[in-house]
């Protein structure tokens, strides 16, 4: 065997490992539900090894679908103990299948993005019309719930509720937030830090936050109108907002591939690539900066969600190298990409989401540089976070410096993603 064939059979073990034929835990003892965005990444990797698995692990996420069309970010299987907060901090969930335990938030919609990639994995197009035809009403709903139900006044840009939806729970991004120092009304009891080093996780005042928002959001009936009066968190995330649009742009693909009518039509993505880059883009950083309802401002904090414009093609060619250089040039001394730069303040090489790099963020990036016509920068990429993994496992995120492994072991989306480098190689 090559050492890539043995590293593309390990990764395989990893997924085969944590499936529970459903689902795939994204690691099996500290997060046993099923994740949302984590389910996308993991269909990915599914679907070099075993294509039939991987179109059950999209379903079954959607199983747990809204009636609203929102897909939660957990969907709580009600086998599992031991995870916090469980379903009960989150009461009359309005799930379209009775007995669906789910959280009350959501997730980066790549959901619509992976279906898309997986159809097309399918060399059979019977069977890959098919599949598609069967998902394609609930897809459709999910990316539509968010220019419907997750955006306010006049802008289409989508306004993201709480850090666990933005994927990046403790970005220094969020800190402005974190430092009012709010708490929730109920105690709570932590179970992350019994599997995971403490210093690798968010801290307490990060998690009182999670919980006052979490208690703000039940109250408000998971209702954008009757939570943003009483909230201190809502916000255009660079990152979300861009995997949104690439959502649109995929299933627009998938439409058209089934003779339906568009379902973003080109006003409206046009629209909205105006609004991002007139509300997002900051001229001092070079890079696309979040907005902060709440102050009426941008967030003047830089980090990897910033480059997501590339991904999702919202920037040409030009740009997206532009934007690249200066943050490898930021970054010094690191492994690529850290999700912070060093110079930003809130930096911290082994802490979670505050600069560690992260295999599905250096995956969009790649994919994107690749779609760009940038394939020398995608590759680097990709090598380097094959490279990673190659030394240091299947981890959930690498140390910025040392590239060290942390957090969860036997990590679900990079074992995913490794396959996919591995079997698509960037052309
Ligand atoms: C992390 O988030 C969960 C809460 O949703 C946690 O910290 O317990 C994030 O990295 C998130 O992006 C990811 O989907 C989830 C499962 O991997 O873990």
């Amino acid at each position: 065997m090559t050492p890539d064939a043995l590293l593309a059979a390990a990764a395989e073990a990893v997924l085969r490992w944590n499936d529970l034929g459903e689902y795939t835990r994204p690691s099996p003892r500290l997060y046993p539900h099923q994740w949302n965005w984590d389910s996308a990444f993991v269909a990915v990797g599914w679907g070099h090894v075993d294509w039939p698995r991987a179109t059950r692990e999209v379903e079954s996420l959607l199983a747990g679908q809204w009636v609203n069309g929102m897909v939660p970010h957990i969907r709580y299987n009600p086998a599992v103990r031991d995870y916090f907060p469980g379903p009960e901090v989150w009461p009359d969930v309005p799930v379209r299948r009775a007995g669906e335990r789910t959280s009350g938030i959501t997730q980066p919609p790549v959901l619509a993005s992976a279906a898309f990639l997986l159809g097309l994995m399918q060399p059979d197009v019977e069977s890959r019309l098919t599949w598609w035809r069967r998902i394609y009403q609930p897809l459709r709903a999910f990316v539509r719930f968010f220019p419907e139900g997750r955006t306010t006044g006049s802008s289409p840009l989508i306004v993201v509720l709480h850090p666990w939806e933005s994927g990046l729970d403790n970005s220094p991004r969020w800190d402005h937030v974190v430092g009012l120092g709010l708490k929730p009304s109920r105690p709570y009891r932590r179970t992350d830090i019994t599997v995971v080093q403490v210093a690798e996780r968010p801290t307490m005042a990060d998690y009182d936050l999670y919980m006052y928002l979490v208690e703000v959001i039940a109250r408000g009936r998971y209702e954008l109108s009757a939570v943003l009066p009483q909230s201190p968190f809502a916000v255009y995330d660079a990152l979300f907002n861009a995997i949104w649009y690439q959502a649109a742009t995929d299933l627009n693909s998938i439409a058209a591939a089934l003779d339906e009518p568009l379902p973003f039509p080109p006003e409206e993505m046009d629209a909205f690539q105006d609004a991002y880059w007139r509300m997002l883009w900051s001229q001092e950083a070079q890079l696309f900066r979040d907005y902060d309802l709440r102050q009426g401002a941008q967030i003047a904090v830089d980090t990897a969600a910033g480059l997501a414009a590339i991904y999702a093609g919202l920037v040409d060619a030009g740009q997206a190298a532009a934007m690249v250089a200066r943050y490898r040039r930021r970054s010094a001394g690191c492994r690529l990409l850290p999700s912070t730069p060093p110079d930003q303040r809130g930096f911290d090489p082994a802490r979670y989401w505050r600069g560690p790099v992260w295999v599905n963020i250096n995956w969009l990036l790649a994919r994107g540089l690749e779609r760009l016509g940038l394939p020398e920068e995608a590759r680097g990429l990709a090598e380097e976070t094959l490279g990673l993994v190659r030394a240091s496992g299947f981890c959930e995120y690498f140390h910025a410096y040392s590239g060290e492994g942390l957090g969860g072991r036997d990590f679900s989306w990079t074992a995913a993603l490794v396959l996919d480098l591995l079997n698509r190689p960037v052309v």
